[in-house]
C-alpha cells in the first residue's frame, strides 16, 4: 500500500501527523522524534498574546488515560512569526506544518489569521474551536452560529486549506459538522479532548491545578471514531482524525471509520516516537495487503455520505 496521499492539491509522505499541543512548534521534538518521517504536524494552538497557562500540575496521568489542563500555555502571535515560523522555514522540507489559532472572540481568530496568513512555512491552519480549558469558557465548537462566523472570517481571508477542530461532546456533531462546511472549511479535524475531573483520594483534592481538563488516551478512541462516521456520513471534506492511536491498527481505524489523516496525540508523551512506531507499522502492513493505497481504505467501514439532492417546493 502506498502511504503517500494528497489533500488539498498537497502532498503528504504519509497520513500520520502529530496532533496539537504534543509537540509545540516542532523544534521542542525535534531531538526526539525525526519530524521528516512524518506526514507532519500541528502546532500548539495561538494566541493573539503570549500565555503562562494554567498552574501546576497542568498533566497527571490515569493508567493509560490523561488529563490535561494546560490553559493554552503559548509565545503568542509575535514570537510565533519571528522565532517559530523561521525554525520551520529553515528546518523543515517533508512534514507538512499546520498552524493551530485560539481566541476568546472571533475577532481573535481572525486577527491571528490575518497576522500569519503572509508568512511561509506551513500549508494551513486548524481552528481549534474546542478547546476545554479556557476558563470555563463554552467552546466556539458547541456554538455553531459562532463556530460557523469564525470559519467564515476565516474564509474570507485566507485561500489556505482550513481545518475547524470540533468537540467530542457535541450532541449536534452532524449539524455542526454540515454549518462550518457552509462557511468554509476544507477539513474537520475530529475530536479534542473530553471534558473531565480527575480526584486524588489521599490529598482530596483535583489532581490538576486548574481542577478540571481535557481526557485524553485510548479511552478517547470510540468515541472520536464515532465522531468521524458521524462527520462522514454527512461531508465529504477531508477528515482528520485523532483520539486514542497508540498503535497503526488504531489509525487504520480511524481511516476505516472516513478518515482522510490521523493524528497522535496522547501516545507521544508516552513515547515520543509513537507516531513514526505508527508509520513504520503501517508500512509493514502495507507491504503484506492488498490495498493499493491509503484512499481505498477511507471510509471503507462506513456508509458514504448521500450526495445532496434539491428537494422540490411544497415537499
Ligand atoms: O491548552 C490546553 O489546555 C488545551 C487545549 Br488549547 C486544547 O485544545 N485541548 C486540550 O486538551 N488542552
Amino acid at each position: 500500500m502506498k502511504l503517500a496521499v494528497e489533500r488539498w492539491g498537497v502532498a503528504f509522505q504519509n497520513p500520520v501527523l502529530l496532533a496539537a499541543g504534543t509537540c509545540g512548534f516542532g523544534e521542542e521534538l525535534s531531538d526526539v522524534v525525526d519530524l521528516e518521517a512524518l506526514g507532519g504536524f500541528v502546532t500548539k494552538s495561538v494566541t493573539l498574546e503570549p500565555r503562562r497557562g494554567n498552574p501546576a500540575p497542568r498533566v497527571a496521568e490515569i493508567g493509560p488515560t490523561m488529563i490535561n489542563s494546560v490553559g493554552l500555555a503559548n509565545p503568542g502571535l509575535a514570537r510565533v512569526r519571528s522565532e517559530k515560523l523561521p525554525w520551520i522555514r529553515a528546518q523543515l522540507r517533508r512534514a507538512r506544518v499546520f498552524v493551530s489559532l485560539a481566541g476568546r472572540t472571533v475577532e481573535d481568530y481572525l486577527e491571528l489569521l490575518e497576522g500569519l496568513d503572509g508568512e511561509e512555512g506551513f500549508i494551513g491552519f486548524e481552528l481549534n474551536l474546542s478547546c476545554p480549558n479556557d476558563r470555563g469558557r463554552r467552546p466556539f465548537a458547541l456554538d455553531p452560529d459562532a463556530a460557523a462566523r469564525v470559519v467564515a472570517g476565516a474564509r474570507a481571508r485566507s485561500e489556505r486549506p482550513l481545518l475547524a477542530k470540533l468537540a467530542p461532546n457535541d450532541p449536534e456533531l452532524a449539524d455542526t459538522v454540515r454549518r462550518v462546511e457552509e462557511a468554509g472549511a476544507d477539513g474537520i479535524t475530529l475530536v479534542n479532548t473530553l471534558p473531565g475531573l480527575a480526584l486524588d483520594a489521599a490529598r482530596g483534592k483535583p489532581l490538576l491545578g486548574a481542577g478540571q481538563g481535557g481526557v485524553s488516551g485510548p479511552a478517547l478512541r470510540g468515541l472520536g471514531l464515532l465522531a468521524v462516521a458521524t462527520a462522514r456520513s454527512v461531508t465529504a471534506l477531508p477528515l482528520l482524525g485523532v483520539g486514542g492511536i497508540v498503535r497503526a491498527e488504531d489509525a487504520l481505524e480511524y481511516l476505516l471509520a472516513g478518515a482522510s489523516l490521523v493524528q497522535v496525540g496522547t501516545a507521544s508523551f508516552a513515547d515520543p516516537r509513537a507516531a513514526e512506531r505508527i508509520v513504520h507499522d503501517l508500512e509493514r502492513w502495507g507491504r503484506r495487503s492488498r490495498v493499493a493505497s491509503v484512499d481505498d481504505l477511507v471510509g471503507a467501514a462506513v456508509a458514504r455520505p448521500e450526495p445532496l439532492t434539491t428537494t422540490a417546493a411544497g415537499d
